[in-house]
């Protein structure tokens, strides 16, 4: 029987999970699957921990969330299109729900398909190898609950392990004098810490604009963010600067490009993150960076060089959870015959083509739109339920607009659902004052008082 490994059972190894799953509910054979999670529970990054630096398995943490982290984008723009937030709450919620909510239901349709027998957790990928003889893929597995390491042979493997998890970590001269605390995006997890504090946020990317706002909302006292190329340009509260591009820093205080400088407690550097796959062969491993169409993958996900490998999620993303669907379910149907490749040159030049547009966006309207375009053609091909993608693009302009509004009020907007055309919810408290974060307080019914710090 033809077998399958999926790396990660994060939203992208899940999506592929339910992929097959939907298939077989059809009444088709489908091909034995194995999912590898190093983590003891699914979910990927929305699967919260406290840890930073090396887990209890000394893996390296893939957690980059952080507690208090509410949806970054309107909910109604990543639904999935077969498994409907009223379908999974059974009442209308609100438009940007915290991390725990958006977990719950990401398990929901996992559950409901009942696929988890497929993962093996705590299971860390350590080797994946093709050998050209036999045309399989060996993958050698550390199982951290027997303390063993396996290989097992399969004809496909599905890498689906994310690729915010591992930081790019730049040096500034003095930062080895610096005496308060230098930390990543990545390992930060509590903005509580820094309550009082004065903070310089490096970047001006999702990273830097929600670290600072969580910061600001849990009462850093000022708040710097510097930028290297482009400024995020929003109206940030009195006690947030945006600054030009950070040159040095010396005991207790930064200095930037534009003269200034500024005396700050600690420096989270939001620089975003690494594609990295120690685990992949040298010759089966993608390099790219955080771009929309990454090199190397034809339609996105199939590596060229040998379509026996797939990438999902490798993009850098508007779309997340139905454009992980998207793509598994195509890669489904590759592999279950459905859908035929064309030859290598005809997959390098429909790659290039597509790597060249993106070259040629200008600004984030049409960024959302390409995107969109990419996620169209690909449920166009499968049998994933089509929705209106047009909707959903517009659902991003409108997020684009309220949040050049007000930074810290977008998330208190709501859209209508492109899935079902029913509107969603107010929130019962405004963000900015909505501390509790857990899926309780989330769901309760009753108004809540503006809560003080
Ligand atoms: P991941 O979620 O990263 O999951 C990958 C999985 O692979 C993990 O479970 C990991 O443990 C596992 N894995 C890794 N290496 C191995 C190995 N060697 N062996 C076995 N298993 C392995 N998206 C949104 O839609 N809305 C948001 O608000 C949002 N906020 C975000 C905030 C932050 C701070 C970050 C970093 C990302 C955010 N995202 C958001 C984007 C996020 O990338 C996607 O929502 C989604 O989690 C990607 O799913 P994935 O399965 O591709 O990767
Ligand atoms: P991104 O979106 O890749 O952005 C990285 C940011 O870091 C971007 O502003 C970069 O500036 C900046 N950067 C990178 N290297 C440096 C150095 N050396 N000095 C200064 N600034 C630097 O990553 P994010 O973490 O913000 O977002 C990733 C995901 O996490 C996203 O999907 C969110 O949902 C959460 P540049 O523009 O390249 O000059």
């Amino acid at each position: 029987m033809t077998r399958i490994a999926i790396i990660g059972a994060g939203p992208s190894g899940m999506a592929q999970l339910r992929a097959f799953q939907s298939a077989k509910a059809k009444g088709q054979s489908v091909p034995e699957i194995v999912c590898f999670e190093k983590q003891n529970d699914w979910g990927g990054l929305w699967n919260y921990t406290w840890r930073t630096g090396m887990d209890q398995n000394g893996e390296p943490v893939h957690g980059s969330m952080y507690r208090y982290l509410w949806s970054n984008g309107p909910k109604e723009a990543l639904e999935f299109a077969d498994y409907t937030f009223d379908e999974h709450f059974k009442k209308p919620i609100a438009s940007y729900p915290p991390r725990a909510v958006l977990w719950d239901y990401i398990k929901g349709r996992a559950d409901k398909a009942g696929v988890k027998h497929q993962v093996r957790f705590n299971s860390a990928v350590k080797n994946v190898e093709f050998d050209q003889q036999d045309r399989m893929f060996t993958v050698t597995v550390d199982d951290h609950q027997k303390n063993e390491t396996y290989a097992e042979q399969f004809d496909y493997v599905i890498v689906a392990s994310g690729h915010f998890s591992t930081p790019r970590v730049p040096e500034y001269e003095g930062f080895n004098i610096f005496n308060g605390r230098i930390l990543h995006a990545h390992d930060f997890r509590d903005a509580v810490e820094f309550k009082n504090k004065t903070i310089l946020i490096v970047g001006s990317s999702y990273s830097a604009e929600d670290v600072g706002s969580q910061c600001y909302k849990y009462g850093a006292k000022q708040i710097y963010s510097c930028y290297r190329s482009q400024p995020m340009g929003y109206k940030w509260p009195k006690n947030w600067t945006e600054k030009k591009q950070l040159l040095h820093v010396d005991e207790n205080s930064a200095y930037f490009a534009d003269g200034t400088s500024a005396k700050v407690d600690a420096i989270i550097l939001c620089t975003g993150y690494l594609h990295h796959f120690p685990y992949m062969a040298e010759d089966l491993r993608l390099e790219t960076h955080n771009c929309l169409y990454p090199d190397g993958l034809y339609q996105g996900v199939v590596w060229q060089k040998n379509p026996q490998l797939f990438y999902l999620g490798m993009q850098d993303q508007w779309y997340t959870f139905n454009m992980f669907d998207a793509q598994a379910w195509y890669v489904r149907d590759i592999v279950m015959g459905k859908i035929a490749l064309p030859q290598q040159d005809e997959m390098t030049s429909h790659t290039a083509q597509w790597i060249k547009r993106e070259q040629s966006l200008k600004n984030s309207e049409q960024m959302v739109k390409f995107q969109g375009e990419y996620v169209k053609q690909l449920i166009a091909q499968t049998d994933y339920p089509s929705f209106n993608i047009d909707a959903v693009n517009e659902v991003f302009m409108q997020w684009k607009k309220h949040k050049k509004e007000n930074i810290m009020g977008f998330r208190d907007k709501v859209y209508r659902s492109v899935m079902t055309g029913k509107m969603s919810k107010q929130h019962h408290t405004p963000w900015l004052y909505a501390l509790d974060d857990s899926i309780e307080s989330y769901l309760e019914n009753e108004n809540h008082e503006q809560e003080a710090m």
